[in-house]
């Protein structure tokens, strides 16, 4: 399957919506590493120009995420973009409500808004503002920003759709740095106690969070016994590795009784050379010469 340069690579030009709807997910579904790959750089190169152009946000945590939520959408989840609120899709909530730019990115790549409205981020009236509101976003699922309350949310949703009789999965992505919020533990204790096996958080284990390493401002290991301990399912991927990525989300499809986490190993700021690893690029836009120079890295 060929993709644009730009625009919807899941988009079709047929009126009849119906048959729309099945091609977006056949097309999802047969995507090549490759071509998600190709994906994944367009996201980090959306993240910059919309970060770039606002001139506040946050692009290192952002560009992390890139893999989980590109393997998410373009080939996990069942979702349908022109019926955002279709009641048995999958969720995908971002509890790291900061790193909104990738799920815009995310989203507009699918069709739920035109691409072309990501340069609208953060300006008064957007539909795109600087942490995910749910209620003007199309294909948000969380009003986020608040660190620490994604998993709780998460859980509720999926205990919904055990409830109601509903097979749809549930996936919440968390920050490392998230991680020193009590609340996740909380969270992390009543999943496994109600054995919520539909439900599968990520961890974007970028090992930084606002101010500098994990390490130094609150050390979170051994991170792996911990979730164990708390009678999780882990599984630990490289996260910008997207058949690791895939797979572990198909591994967790077949957990029973138990929740799942997947701590995806990353690196804050991936893809450009000058914000890798740097706590200086967690919430500061880069200015109109680093956007030149990170859009010309990601080439
Ligand atoms: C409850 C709460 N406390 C503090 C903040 C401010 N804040 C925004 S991002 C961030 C760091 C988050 O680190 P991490 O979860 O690791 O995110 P990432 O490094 O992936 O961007 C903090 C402290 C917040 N948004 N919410």
């Amino acid at each position: 399957m060929s993709l644009p340069e730009s625009g919807n690579p899941l988009s079709v030009t047929s009126a009849d919506s119906m048959k729309a709807e099945v091609f977006s997910s056949v097309a999802a579904k047969t995507l090549s590493i490759e071509e998600m790959e190709a994906i994944a750089k367009r996201l980090r190169r959306h993240i910059i120009t919309m970060i770039g152009k606002a001139g506040s946000g946050h692009p290192g945590g952002s560009l992390s995420a890139v893999e989980i939520v590109t393997a998410l959408y373009f080939k996990l989840l069942r979702h349908k973009p022109s019926d955002p609120q279709w009641s048995d899709r999958d969720r995908f909530i971002l509890s790291k409500g900061h790193a909104a730019p990738v799920l815009y990115a995310a989203l507009a790549e699918c069709g739920y808004f035109p691409v072309d409205e990501l340069s609208t981020l953060r300006q008064l009236d957007s539909r795109l503002q600087g942490h995910t509101d749910r209620t003007v976003t199309p294909g948000v699922e969380m009003s986020a920003g608040t660190l620490g309350q994604g998993l709780s949310f998460a859980i509720g949703v999926a205990l919904a759709g055990r409830l109601n009789a509903q097979d749809y999965r549930v996936y919440v992505l968390l920050g490392d740095g998230e991680c020193d919020e009590g609340q996740v533990w909380e969270g992390a204790m009543a999943a496994a106690h109600f054995k919520v096996d539909n439900l599968v958080a990520i961890v974007d284990n970028n090992g930084q969070q606002i101010d500098g390493w994990n390490r130094d401002v609150m050390n979170l290991e051994p991170f792996n016994k911990k979730w164990q301990a708390f009678g999780w399912h882990v599984i630990e991927v490289d996260g910008h590795n997207l058949s690791q990525l895939i797979d572990a989300f198909d591994q967790a499809k077949l957990v029973k009784g138990q929740p799942t986490v997947i701590i995806a190993h990353t690196i804050k700021g991936k893809g450009v050379s000058f914000m890798e690893n740097n706590p200086d690029f967690h919430g500061k836009a880069p200015n109109a010469a680093e956007v030149e120079i990170a859009l010309k890295e990601l080439e």
